[in-house]
């Protein structure tokens, strides 16, 4: 057996409390392991290995499976009576059975030698605080994420000096105000539940100097640009009536320059009583006009105008605690997302999500996160991340012509086996956002540009549309991926058309339970092909052909008619098995 590819542990996603009384137990073995089964049962009962007594424990074959190219990853959920339980796997290869404990694999003839002391897995204790809990809302959530300074403009006719015309096309940079408001957004929530909208995430909107607003000023007051404390009130309020949740930005890894306490650190240095909330360096020369690589005090990144702030003091942890319960207490928000989600302390993390949980159980912590964030989703920090590993995969899938089906579904099942099951319901998955290219910039395409969001819109988690994304609208890396929404265009033939198949898309995401897939899987028959050709958005048929994901390698397939979603109980759960769809 290729013992190298087995792994195991009693921790982070390998084994976890799915809810108060399930376990689930994943396990990663080569393909060379063709059949796993599990023994387990209460560590208090008799018959404790070790010689002595042979354990009868439950035997379960584990058949829930998906790949992972070089390896197979191996999932069941058990039901421990107690709340606790020990467990061994049985490993089948060809032509070998080994067992797999704690502390090692084992032949059978090992296994009985008397006087082994052998180490089971062992899970001592299911407690209910130590749960995952991720709000159910989010799973059946469509995003849409809104520039604040380039969706709308709802009142022009108070626009202040430097506010320029709006403009229905063409590049843009950080250095214009357009004029996009809170109001603005308010004016147009009709139109986002017309498109199937159940949830926005605003940019920031706190006071900062920028158009983009990530270098806050005020945490703690509305910018003026965009509206003030009642008109945000207002657009929360009307929001929740269109069945429309609110996320918020929250930059809490750094401020702007004329934040406060940063001001009062640069007049009085070390004796401000806010120098601990930055990490300075060197006091003597932080005033001198600072070049961005010299280290004098931390930034985020080399941007020296957005000083870190220090998320490991008690007192920058208690100020954010009461931004939070003031953004909670004033706005009524449903969602927070963490700007630079992964540079500010675990510590700081905790703190905010258990005061913040103590006021609204169900509101979504975010984080922006690029890369494998496990260690932030344990349950006691973010509720999940902005999934752009997937948007990679999906984008590289449809860029790189070599890339192979196996390639896709080691990328996406990749995605899915990194997490809790209770992430990855709540994944924010996207193809594009104010820090990318657009989506349609990248691929210039419309087929394939609707393909890759059909892809996205089967993925477990929320998918979220950048503002226009509804009518393919393009843009290059930031700053240019903000260009103002073209409302005086947005009437055409073209755009009308293009609108009406992102409503398709979400209608089909809300009406089909089967359309949010679990695992991407290709049986054999589907492999000499790629994705590409199984996604095909006939527009004129109004038809969206889509390969589903199974768990099994028995894919059921009939040549046409509706979804076939069979399903399999095994000890009273649910498992999906794979499906075409074609849906008329
Ligand atoms: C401005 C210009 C940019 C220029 C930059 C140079 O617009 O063209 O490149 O300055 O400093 C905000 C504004 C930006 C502004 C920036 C700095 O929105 O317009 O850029 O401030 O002034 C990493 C971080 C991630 C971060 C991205 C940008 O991990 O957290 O970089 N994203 C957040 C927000 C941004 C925001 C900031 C942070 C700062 O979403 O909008 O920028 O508050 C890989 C890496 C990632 C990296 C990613 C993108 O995937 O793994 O870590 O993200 O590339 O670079």
């Amino acid at each position: 057996m290729d013992f190298t590819g087995v792994y195991h542990r009693t921790t982070e996603q390998m084994s976890y409390p799915l809810n108060e009384s399930e376990l689930i137990v994943n396990l990663k073995t080569g393909y060379d392991v063709k059949q796993v089964f599990l023994y387990y049962g209460d560590p208090f009962e008799a018959g404790i290995l070790g010689g002595k007594e042979t354990w009868t424990g439950i035997r379960e074959e584990i058949f829930y499976r998906k790949r992972l190219k070089h390896q197979i990853w191996w999932t069941t959920t058990l039901v421990p009576k107690y709340k606790r339980c020990k467990y061994y796997f049985e490993l089948h290869t060809d032509d070998e059975i080994w067992y797999y404990f704690e502390d090692g694999f084992l032949t059978k003839e090992q296994m009985e030698m008397e006087g082994r002391m052998l180490q089971c897995f062992t899970v001592p204790w299911m407690n209910p605080a130590d749960v995952n809990r991720t709000p159910d809302w989010v799973n059946d959530t469509i995003w849409y994420q809104i520039f604040p300074d380039r969706f709308c403009n709802g009142t022009p006719e108070d626009d202040r000096e430097g506010i320029l015309a709006w403009k229905n096309e063409g590049a843009v940079t950080n250095e214009e105000t357009y004029g996009g408001n809170l109001e603005g957004i308010r004016q147009k929530l009709p139109y986002l539940q017309k498109l199937g909208i159940t949830g926005i995430y605003l940019n920031p909107i706190m006071e900062a100097d920028s158009n983009h607003k990530y270098d806050t000023k005020d945490y703690t007051r509305i910018d003026p640009q965009f509206g003030d404390a009642k008109t945000m009130r207002h657009l929360v309020k009307e929001a929740h009536e269109h069945g429309i949740r609110v996320m918020v930005d929250a930059v809490f890894n750094h401020c702007g320059q004329n934040f406060a306490p940063w001001l009062d650190v640069k007049k009085h240095g070390e004796q401000s009583p806010y120098a601990g909330w930055f990490m300075v360096n060197d006091w003597e020369q932080m005033n001198k006009e600072a070049s961005t690589r010299d280290g004098r005090y931390y930034s985020f990144a080399f941007a020296d105008k957005m000083p870190k702030l220090n998320t490991n003091s008690e007192g920058v942890i208690h100020y954010f605690q009461n931004v939070c319960e003031g953004w909670i207490r004033d706005y009524d928000i449903d969602g927070i997302r963490f700007d630079v989600g992964n540079e500010v302390s675990h510590r700081f993390l905790k703190r905010i999500r258990e005061h913040v949980k103590a006021m609204k159980p169900d509101i979504y912590l975010l984080g922006e996160i690029w890369h494998d964030a496990s260690q932030w989703l344990m349950g006691d920090e973010y509720d999940s991340v902005m999934n752009y590993p997937l948007m990679s995969g999906i984008h590289d899938f449809f860029i790189d012509r070599t890339m192979k089906k196996e390639d896709f579904e080691y990328m996406v099942n990749h995605c899915y086996t990194m997490y809790m099951q209770q992430s990855n319901n709540v994944l924010f998955n996207l193809l594009d956002s104010h820090d990318t290219e657009r989506l349609m910039n990248r691929f210039r395409d419309l087929d394939i540009f609707y393909q890759q969001l059909a892809v996205l819109f089967t993925m477990p988690g929320s998918p979220c549309i950048y503002y226009g994304t509804e009518i393919a609208m393009e843009g290059s890396f930031d700053p240019d991926c903000r260009r103002c929404m073209p409302w005086d265009n947005l009437h055409t033939e073209e755009n009308q058309r293009r609108i009406h198949e992102i409503q398709k898309l979400i209608h089909l995401r809300k009406t089909e339970p089967s359309f949010k897939s679990l695992y991407f899987h290709f049986p054999e028959e589907y492999r000499d092909d790629r994705l590409v050709h199984y996604i095909k958005l006939d527009r004129n048929q109004n038809q969206i052909e889509i390969l589903l994901n199974c768990a099994q390698e028995d894919v059921t397939v009939q040549e046409k008619g509706e979804i076939l979603f069979q399903r399999q109980y095994k000890n009273g759960r649910l498992y999906p098995k794979g499906v075409l769809i074609r849906r008329r």
